[in-house]
């Protein structure tokens, strides 16, 4: 199972041909460096390679109109000036003889993607595509889009391969309108944006960008808008409304297919955005998404007019989509408040259609998100700052270990595809076995493992202890199951303990030693899924380990997919360092567990019931409690006394 990239220097062969300052940015060699870092990494070498096609008519049909096709279609036997003049009724897009061509490659581009994810050819893929498409409306050209090609892919992917529900996550910096008012109406496609707003400042100027849109009739709660009202977002701004925002309501949605507009002009650097989160934040989202749809993940590039940001931004994402472990996701900061005022916002107004949103607070008191406004200053000139040159450290290098996945099973279970028997031989004491093994996953030689001990108790004590003195970085421990848990979180911060057990039966310990509670135990995929996204991957990404340690108690009563959501979703964290630990008579976990760390997708969970009001509630007393030590778990902007940042 690859990972798919379709690219076609045709699509380079159109651009701007008058002076326009709303256009300028959007020009060839944002693919040509796109493609040609690719090339230059080894990355596309990777990749299966997809041909483009044209799309035909009746896919344009799919969202457009009749009457706009044939306009666009009489585009390349303009004049110049008839360009320019039919240019005019639409607002920041720009026409060319070839853009037609060029469009209906688009399209092409991300319907050959869906089919090859759709058929199994390959487990996910990426379209490198200009033009863009997620402004273009029903009858309109719009914001450098012709036809927008990731409506037109959820339309097809539905129709052509039987989709029942699609998930769309636009990262790019603009709110694609254009897709959100295909959509609108339409509960089997949940879309989700995030978007500079500026109250309602910011292009295209809409009031139906704002949280508040949620969609219409049978769609409402199926269309999810984030925005943003400062600029200079960064990482812990776009994970916080993961965690809290897209993750939990995604899983709850449980889509068949996930179509991202990728737009990379939510990267620091990027003129349009004027936003600081790093190109290795993708490598990060996109993680995130992949054990989603049984991995079913199609990348169409939307926006990105840096061209250094733009390309590294664009071999994270596509690093990842190929299984290699995503950076670390170092100093992450806490989310700044205007980013807290939005996901509160959002939070509170979807509340009423999502079970894992149930408890989300109320709108903050003075929504300050929906004063200000606009008319005057529209589309302001960049303010002195943003027109300076940011510079940012390139994406650390990717160094990945010679071993993925490393097992010490009992000599009668045969070693899994793909993974690499450690041998006890080598090492008569089994304790000296398995520190051994933590070794080498520091020295980043074995990237992660399984393995099978007598009695997880005592091997979680001497690997606990093994690991954090062989580390300088922390270790974060994550147990499943109801029972004791034999080590400490310690003070120094160096251990981080996260117990999932259905009693009350433990204490909070101290900052360092965490409790989650579920009614109905491990079992529950519900409940556990939730306090995973929203309380055990914040903190994780936080705590940022150089290493995992999960362990699974005997009779944990945790279902299969669900431990192989959690085994792929914790591969986030520590560049991928994580070691399974289990009871030796587990072995019908041995298999699905293995399968996660070689980096295949996790089954889905299925469409959720839902979530038991008392787990709701809970998991948000538990990170209430937890807020003032741990910042990422933060979903409501502090009410408090007004403080220095502000004076
Ligand atoms: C430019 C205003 C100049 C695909 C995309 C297209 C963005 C178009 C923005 C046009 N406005 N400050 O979302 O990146
Ligand atoms: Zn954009």
């Amino acid at each position: 199972m690859g990972t798919a990239l379709i690219y076609d220097e045709e699509m380079t062969k159109y651009k701007l041909l008058w002076v326009d300052p709303a256009c300028k940015f959007e020009v060839p060699e944002r693919l040509t460096v796109s493609h040609g870092a690719l090339v230059e990494s080894g990355l596309a070498d990777r990749c299966v390679s997809v041909p483009v096609r044209e799309a035909t008519d009746a896919e344009i049909l799919l969202v457009h109109s009749a009457e706009y096709l044939e306009a666009v279609k009489t585009t390349p036997s303009m004049s110049l000036e008839d360009l320019m003049e039919f240019t005019l009724q639409y607002g920041d897009v720009y026409f060319h003889p070839n853009i037609y061509h060029c469009a209906k490659l688009a399209i092409g581009a991300s319907l050959q993607l869906v089919d090859s994810v759709m058929t199994g050819k390959v487990r996910n893929g990426m379209a490198l595509v200009r033009p863009p498409g997620h402004h273009s409306m029903h009858s309109a050209a719009s914001g450098f889009c012709i036809f927008n090609n990731v409506a037109i892919a959820a339309r097809y992917a539905q129709q052509r391969h039987g989709a029942k529900r699609v998930l769309i996550v636009d990262w790019d910096i603009h709110h694609g309108q254009g897709v959100q008012y295909c959509f609108e109406d339409d509960p089997s496609v949940l879309y989700f944006s995030w978007h500079r707003f500026e109250h309602q400042k910011f292009w295209p100027q809409l009031k139906e960008s704002d949280f508040d849109t949620v969609g219409k009739e049978k769609g409402a709660g199926f269309n999810i808008n984030v925005p943003w009202n400062k600029v200079g977002m960064q990482n812990s701004d776009y994970l916080s409304v993961f965690f809290h925002i897209l993750l939990p309501v995604a899983y709850e949605f449980c889509p068949d297919l996930v179509l991202v507009s990728a737009g990379f002009d939510s990267a620091i650097g990027d003129p349009e955005g004027e936003m600081r989160a790093t190109p290795d934040i993708f490598a990060h989202l996109t993680h995130l998404l992949m054990n989603l749809a049984e991995g079913k993940v199609c990348a169409v590039l939307e926006g990105g007019y840096n061209l250094t940001s733009l390309p590294q931004s664009v071999c994270q994402t596509v690093h990842t989509l190929l299984g290699d472990p995503a950076p670390c996701p170092a100093n992450l900061d806490a989310p700044c408040k205007s980013a807290l005022e939005s996901l509160q916002c959002v939070r509170s107004v979807h509340r009423t259609y999502w079970s894992c949103l149930r408890h989300a607070a109320d709108l903050p008191t003075s929504c300050s998100t929906k004063h200000i406004n606009t008319a005057e200053g529209a589309d302001q000139e960049p303010t002195e700052e943003s027109s300076q040159e940011i510079f940012w450290p390139p994406p650390m290098k990717r160094v990945f270990p010679p071993t993925r996945t490393a097992v010490v099973l009992p000599d009668d279970v045969a070693c899994p595809d793909g993974c690499k028997r450690w041998s006890l031989l080598e090492h008569p004491d089994p304790q000296l076995c398995l520190s051994a093994l933590v070794d080498k996953m520091v020295k980043n030689e074995i990237c992660n493992g399984l393995v099978l001990v007598p009695d997880v108790s005592v091997a979680m004590i001497c690997l606990a202890q093994h690991a954090v003195a062989a580390l300088n970085k922390r270790l974060l421990v994550v147990c499943v199951g109801d029972g004791m848990v034999p080590i400490q979180g310690t003070e120094d911060g160096k251990t981080l303990v996260v117990h999932f057990s259905r009693k009350e039966s433990e204490e909070q310990r101290g900052k360092h030693f965490i409790t989650v509670h579920l009614t109905k135990g491990c079992g529950d995929a519900s409940g556990f899924i939730q306090a995973v996204l929203s309380l055990l991957l914040p903190l994780g990404y936080e705590y940022d380990p150089g290493l995992v340690l999960l362990v699974q108690k005997p009779d944990s009563g945790v279902c299969d997919s669900m431990w192989r959501q959690l085994t792929g979703l914790l591969q986030g964290l520590a560049q991928g360092h994580m070691l399974v630990v289990m009871q030796e008579d587990e072995r019908k976990h041995i298999g699905p567990t293995c399968s996660s760390l070689l980096g295949i997708a996790a089954p889905s969970l299925g469409q959720l019931h839902s979530l038991l009001p008392e787990d709701v509630e809970a998991l948000e007393r538990l990170r209430r409690r937890l807020t003032p030590d741990w910042k990422l778990l933060q979903t409501t902007v502090a009410e408090e006394p007004r403080g220095r940042e502000e004076l």
